[in-house]
Formats: structure tokens, C-alpha cells, sequence
């Protein structure tokens, strides 16, 4: 199905767009950017708490995107004389957010796409968000930095953002979660149009000895398992009554939990106590699951935290929780999921920027690097290779020779 709503996306344009929100938004939507005058109502609609909250946030990560930024360096080098190699830093033209509807109205999601795409210096950004998505969400995209904010969703946004419409422009990389149908359009798109990741269920994982406190264990458990009934939860220890007393503590927060429906069945279905015999099983188990979120509750955690290699962001210490990242302290809430944070981390400035290498030669290291690239072209049978190789080398012979 995902694949023809590209195909017919790509074919039809705007037209094919609109048909597809009516037929799974229920929502006729006949101008799909949203003004500027609807743009500044959404913020004004928003209490003044939730504003000056949302400013917060959108400031702490703004200040840990500049300062990430600074650390990506452009580079040259002179590894052999004359032979000028480097590389730049180039921030990608346009990007696209995909800001998810859900269940609830996240205003933090628009913060963690767009805010870094803005600190990267990315000429244009645009976000679609599904046209039933809380008012809210237009505002947070608004006050993010979004340069154009369009009311689509679903495969039918990922198709307009990956091949242009009239309306939508072409962007040259697709960034933020969705729900099984964004993912799978993002993953077939993926080529011509960059993605950030495939976004599944969250995960927290709880590294902890004796020392762990069973009541914040279990509370930050639920908050992560309340996102979805496949959220992946667990606890993984070397004592034994901790592992006993978070699971009679998970068990008594979730009759007073509201979304305890949702906690419940993903705790039951997905939740984990890990006993381990010693340390080193805790990190082996853990570098295994390479958990989205990863908090360590040890007596030395940040001894702990230095032998950890896999995981999308590191918690240290039982202060530092998984909520204070998903909303407020700067670090960036969007991570990676199933296993995927064995190979890279969560989304960032740098996912914003090209590192783009290029060389320069002096006549020297033409005839340095001429010769052997010469030979290996010759031994390839690539004598289109060989020629423009040797051609240099022979030019720079015989200007010396004359
Ligand atoms: N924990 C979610 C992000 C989030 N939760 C935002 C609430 N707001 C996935 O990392
Ligand atoms: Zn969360």
C-alpha cells in the first residue's frame, strides 16, 4: 500500500495528496500550508506556562546543538608534499520534519527535528504534520523555526516532502518518527532523499546494584512504557531484592497510574528483570540490547557508564531521568531504537550537515600519486583510467624537460 501512495504521490502531486487525507485523516484539505496569520493564533492560543516552557526547552537545545556543532571541525591536511586533502562542513539545503499526530500532543517532537536543522544553517525548513494534529503542534512547530509548515501526514506527506508537489517543496532529507506506515514510506524513499532513522517502539533500560532506589526505578519504567503497549522496559541488576522490590513497586504505581491501560499491557507483554551474577554480565547484557535509553542507578555510576558501548543516550545517576531529555535539558530525544544504537547514535547537528571531502595538487604530488595510479589503472584494463592519470605526469615531464 505504502508504495503506491509514493507512486501515486509522485505521479499526481498535490491532487493525489489531498485525496489521501480525506481517505485516513477524514479531512479535507484544500490548502495545505499553513499561513502565517494561523501560525501566530496557535502561539497566541497557547497558555503562557506552556510557552515560556516550551522557549526553555527549545533554548537548551539550541545551546547543546551550537555547542555540538562547534566540535564538527572542517579539516586540511598535507599528508605528502604538495598533497592538499580536506574536507568541509556543509549544511544540507532542505530538510523535512515529519511531526507525528499520536496520541498525545508532544510539543517537544517539532523542538528535537527542527531546532538543530536551524543551528545547522540548513537554508529551508519544512515540517507536515498530520491536519488532525493538536493546535498546539502548529505552535511548537511555529516557535521551533519551522520556515514553512504544512498540514499533511502519513506516507502521503514522506511521498510530497521526498518528490515535490506544487504545493510541497523537495527536500533533500527526511528527519523525525512516525507510525508504521512513515517508517515504511521513509525506508522506501531512502536514496535520492536522505532519513534520519526507522523510529520503532521506545525502550528504557535501568542498570542497577543495591544501591538502586526500587520507587524511581518503577516510575521511570512506566513513563517510558506508557508511550505504547510495545514499549521494551526493564531492569537489569546484580541484587536480588532490588530486582523483587521493583517488581512489587511497578505492580502498586500502576493502580494509580492514568495510563495504566497502556503501561500495564507493555510491562506484561515487554517488560524485563534481569539478575545478573556480577558487573561484567550487566554490561554484556546491556551492550546486547543497546537499549534507546539507558540509565545507570549504581553506587559509581559514572564508572560504570565509562565500560557502557551501546545505547542512544546515557543516563547517569538516578537524577538524570529519561523525561528531563525527552523535554528539557538540551540533549536531543530522538534516538535510536531496536538494536540500532550498536551502529550510530541519536539524531543531532551533525545529521544536519555533509562532511564533503576535496584535494588540491601541486605539480610535486602529481608526480608522487601519477604514476602508481597509473599502473593500477593499467593493471585494471581501465585505460580511460590510465590516460588521464598519465596524462598530467607526462605534461609536467615534458614542461620540465623544455
Ligand atoms: N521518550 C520519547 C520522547 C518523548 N516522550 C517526548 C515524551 N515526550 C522517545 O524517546
Ligand atoms: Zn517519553
Amino acid at each position: 500500500m505504502v508504495e503506491r501512495i509514493l507512486a501515486d504521490v509522485r505521479k499526481r502531486g498535490d491532487a493525489a495528496v489531498r485525496e489521501y487525507s480525506v481517505k485516513f485523516d477524514k479531512i479535507d484539505v484544500k490548502e495545505p500550508e499553513v499561513p502565517a496569520a494561523d501560525r501566530e493564533v496557535a502561539v497566541a492560543e497557547l497558555d503562557s506556562q506552556t510557552r515560556a516552557d516550551t522557549e526553555f526547552a527549545i533554548d537548551n537545545v539550541r545551546r547543546f546543538a551550537e555547542a555540538q556543532l562547534a566540535t564538527i571541525l572542517p579539516l586540511d591536511i598535507e599528508p605528502l608534499p604538495g598533497l592538499h586533502l580536506g574536507h568541509r562542513v556543509i549544511a544540507i539545503e532542505r530538510i523535512g520534519a515529519y511531526v507525528p499526530g499520536g496520541r498525545f500532543p508532544l510539543l517537544s517532537a517539532p523542538i528535537m527535528t527542527i531546532v538543530p536543522a536551524k543551528v545547522a544553517g540548513c537554508r529551508e525548513v519544512i515540517a507536515c504534520l498530520p491536519p488532525n494534529a493538536h493546535h498546539a503542534m502548529i505552535a511548537g512547530c511555529h516557535l521551533a523555526g519551522a520556515d514553512r509548515i504544512f498540514r499533511i501526514g502519513g506516507a502521503q506527506a514522506i511521498a510530497a516532502m521526498a518528490f515535490g508537489t506544487d504545493s510541497i517543496p523537495q527536500v533533500d532529507k527526511i528527519v523525525g518518527p512516525g507510525n508504521a506506515f512513515v517508517n515504511e514510506a521513509k525506508r522506501q524513499v531512502f536514496g535520492p532523499v536522505g532519513i534520519d532513522q526507522l523510529a520503532g517502539p521506545s525502550e528504557i533500560f535501568v542498570l542497577a546494584d543495591a544501591s538502586g532506589d526500587p520507587r524511581l526505578i518503577a516510575t521511570d519504567l512506566l513513563a517510558q512504557a506508557e508511550h505504547d503497549v510495545r514499549t521494551r522496559v526493564g531492569l537489569i541488576t546484580t541484587d536480588r531484592s532490588l530486582a523483587e522490590r521493583t517488581a512489587t513497586e511497578v505492580t502498586r504505581q500502576l493502580e494509580t497510574l492514568e495510563t495504566a491501560e497502556i503501561a500495564g499491557a507493555s510491562w506484561e507483554d515487554y517488560g524485563e528483570i534481569v539478575l545478573c551474577e556480577d558487573e561484567e554480565a550487566m554490561i554484556a547484557y546491556s551492550d546486547h540490547v543497546a537499549a534507546e535509553h539507558l540509565q545507570v542507578h549504581t553506587s559509581d555510576p559514572h564508572a560504570l557508564a565509562a565500560k557502557l558501548c551501546n545505547y542512544g543516550s546515557l543516563f547517569i545517576g538516578e537524577n538524570a531521568s529519561v523525561v528531563y531529555s525527552d523535554k528539557t535539558v538540551g540533549t536531543n530525544h530522538t534516538l535510536p531504537t531496536a538494536g540500532a544504537g550498536h551502529y550510530t547514535g541519536g539524531l543531532w547537528v551533525g545529521s544536519y550537515v555533509k562532511i564533503a571531502t576535496h584535494q588540491w595538487l601541486e605539480n610535486e604530488a602529481v608526480l608522487k600519486v601519477g604514476p602508481p595510479a597509473s599502473r593500477q589503472s593499467a593493471s585494471e584494463g581501465l585505460d580511460g583510467h590510465r590516460k588521464a592519470a598519465q596524462v598530467r605526469v607526462d605534461k609536467l615531464r615534458q614542461w620540465s624537460a623544455a
